[in-house]
């Protein structure tokens, strides 16, 4: 084609990508790992159900690389209650300085304070969507990355005691009772004066008909993060999900993540004001159960990360 210099609009096609391999995302190897997760019961700090599935993780992780750390941390929630917490944090290339963050929180919430019938609400949540679908496909990430390397560095970490915030109950609620896992990490990073080039945080992965929003904590810190990777999710075909739609701000990891490391990070989360919770209907109840997750969702988000991933040069 001849130069279009002259028509006054000047919209160069966006520069095509050099070709570069990127490993296929198994949506079913994912779907997989959120059933394992789920097999132990609510993952909830303290509880027997929650120390197995952090050996499982670590011991899952190791499969895929030697460089596997378990942070652990005792840590206050703010009903009291001190929290045996760990941060399971897997990484590829360690020597490599130029490096992405990839992170999910892997703890179930305690207490079901949304659910419809008042005597579930402090029964815990199996968190198959609100924490196991994050988790499933940086599993399956990770297990990609381990088969073919991606060159390039990356961190996973799976965060604990992200929904250990306030029952609903509560009259003066604290935002920062979330995220307490990603908090200490933040302010205690497992290799001192970590850094990335940015992060990439997944919550609530795995829901039929999700709609991620471009949340407005994410917008604010890292919106150039923000495009690339919505822009590579179109590209991909996913643009029905990936909306270009910008919504409020969210306390969820990355917001510490982002305030206290400076590492411009998002958040892939399903949440749409539209809704009567902006989140799933589920969220929050004792029905956040493996009958609601979708693999074509946990692949449009898993191919989209991996394709992210291995194009970052
Ligand atoms: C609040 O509800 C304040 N933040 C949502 C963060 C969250 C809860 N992610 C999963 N569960
Ligand atoms: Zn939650």
């Amino acid at each position: 084609m001849a130069s279009c210099a002259g028509n006054g609009k000047n919209t160069a096609p966006e520069t095509p990508k050099a070709q570069v391999f990127v490993p296929a995302f198994n949506a079913d190897s994912a779907y997989h790992y959120v059933a394992s997760q789920l097999a132990f019961g609510p993952r909830v700090p303290n509880s027997a159900a929650h120390k197995e599935c952090a050996l499982w993780l670590e011991a899952t992780l190791k499969r895929f690389t030697p460089d596997v750390i378990v942070q652990k941390a005792r840590l206050r929630a703010s009903d009291g209650t001190s929290l045996d917490a760990r941060n399971i944090i897997a990484s590829f290339n360690p020597e490599n300085r130029s490096r992405i963050l990839l992170c999910a929180h892997w703890d179930s919430r305690p207490w079901a304070d949304h659910d419809p019938d008042p005597a579930n609400r402090r029964k815990p949540v199996p968190g198959a969507n609100d924490g196991a679908s994050g988790v499933s496909v940086l599993l399956e990430i990770a297990r990609q990355m381990s088969l073919h390397n991606p060159g390039i560095g990356a961190d996973i970490i799976l965060f604990d005691a992200e929904d250990y915030g306030d029952h609903e109950d509560v009259q003066r609620t604290n935002n920062d009772s979330w995220a307490l896992g990603s908090q200490y990490w933040a302010r205690n990073p497992h290799v001192p004066g970590y850094s990335a080039r940015f992060g990439i945080l997944l919550d609530m992965v795995g829901a039929a008909e999700p709609t991620f929003t471009m949340e407005g904590t994410s917008m604010y810190y890292a919106p150039d993060i923000m495009r690339k990777v919505w822009n590579t999710a179109h590209r991909l075909g996913y643009q029905h999900i990936f909306l270009n739609r910008k919504t409020g701000g969210l306390t969820d990891d990355h917001l510490y993540i982002n305030e206290i490391t400076g590492i411009p990070t998002i958040d892939i989360i399903d949440y749409n004001p539209d809704r009567p919770k902006g989140f799933f209907d589920q969220w929050h109840t004792v029905n956040d159960d493996l009958d609601i997750i979708s693999a074509a969702t946990l692949k449009a988000v898993g191919h989209t990360v991996l394709t992210v991933v291995y194009e970052t040069k």
